[in-house]
């Protein structure tokens, strides 16, 4: 009885491997919507190299470059038309595919809790659908963004001042009265220089590695929203990369979101060397800030649940605290 379904099995297994090509290794090309001196790309570049070190003959992954490879806001659609394999962006640089991408800044949670509370699952049935992308993961985390300004304020009221932002920012400062003007990163110290804006949105790290500073007087407390930079793939790509490969870039992308706690340190470094480059600190009183904070959520949320009445209110259930 036994034997003859043993020697079936068996039979089964040698006949799948006869027919299973040799193990190739797959190269993905990535590329980075931020600059190569960013604190995102050496976090992407130190995953990369241990995805290399133990990728060989499996999986590797080809860092082509930043912005001077390719405009930042054409990243998304390099990945969703498979241009590139990987790109490394903000959901702000691809609402030209959706504009659910801007909602991962609005998450109040940790991308340990979002892979536990159905959040993860959920961006990827909207990334899959929507975006031909499989969301991989998140390379920062604990990070506010803030205004910096040129002029000084003493409510949040922006009325006469022209702002540079991202959709991260724009119905948030708009709602505040601000004339609003998109740029990519690498325009932003010429438009500073020039007085073409007033002033910009950006996190509370990483102001000094375009050397913003020179150009920045003020900084108003308290942020908002956690910065957003994260992996993502194209969709076709990731299904045609067999188990052990899904499985060492996965290890390696939770491995690096386990290390999101640095962010903490370098952010207290950054707000320090504000200090230091003479970089004021605006506030309001405590009812103001926290209308302030109310004011940048709501905002938020009530557009992307009117561009998308479908995902708008199940992202915010599983995104907020
Ligand atoms: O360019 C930006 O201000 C922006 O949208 C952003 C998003 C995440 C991290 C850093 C900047």
């Amino acid at each position: 009885m036994f034997r003859p379904m043993l020697k079936l099995a068996f039979a089964a297994c040698a006949a799948v491997f006869a027919t299973s090509a040799p193990a190739q290794e797959t190269t993905l090309k990535v590329v980075s919507a931020f600059a190569e001196n960013t604190e995102y790309v050496k976090k992407l570049e130190s995953m990369i190299r241990k995805v290399n070190a133990e990728g060989k003959g499996l999986l590797q992954l080809n860092f082509i470059g930043g912005p001077k490879a390719m405009p930042p806001f054409e990243v998304g659609k390099a990945v969703q038309s498979g241009v590139i394999d990987i790109g490394m962006s903000t959901g702000a640089f691809y609402t030209n595919i959706m504009p659910e991408a801007d909602a991962l800044k609005l998450t109040q949670i940790n991308m340990q809790e979002q892979r536990k509370n159905g959040a993860y699952d959920l961006i990827n049935r909207i990334w899959n659908e929507k975006a031909g992308m499989q969301y991989l993961g998140r390379v920062i985390d604990y990070t506010p963004f803030h205004l910096y300004l040129n002029k000084k304020i003493d409510k949040p009221d922006l009325t006469g001042l022209k702002i540079r932002v991202t959709p991260v920012y724009r119905d948030f400062f708009a709602a505040m009265g601000a004339t609003v003007i998109t740029t990519p990163p690498g325009e932003v110290y010429t438009a500073l220089e020039r007085g073409v804006v007033d002033g910009y949105g950006w996190p509370i790290q990483g102001i000094f590695d375009a050397n913003w500073q020179e150009k920045t007087k003020y900084r108003v407390d308290p942020g908002f929203y956690s910065a957003e930079v994260s992996l993502v793939m194209n969709l076709g790509k990731w299904k045609s990369l067999t188990q052990p490969q899904r499985d060492l870039l996965m290890r390696h992308m939770i491995a690096t979101e386990a290390e999101n706690d640095s962010w903490k340190v370098l952010n207290e470094n950054d707000t320090k060397r504000q200090a230091q480059a003479g970089i004021q600190v605006i506030t309001f009183d405590a009812a103001t800030s926290r209308q302030y904070v109310e004011k940048a959520y709501n905002v938020a949320w009530d557009s992307m649940i009117k561009v998308s009445p479908q995902y708008g209110p199940q992202m915010r259930k599983l995104f907020s605290k």
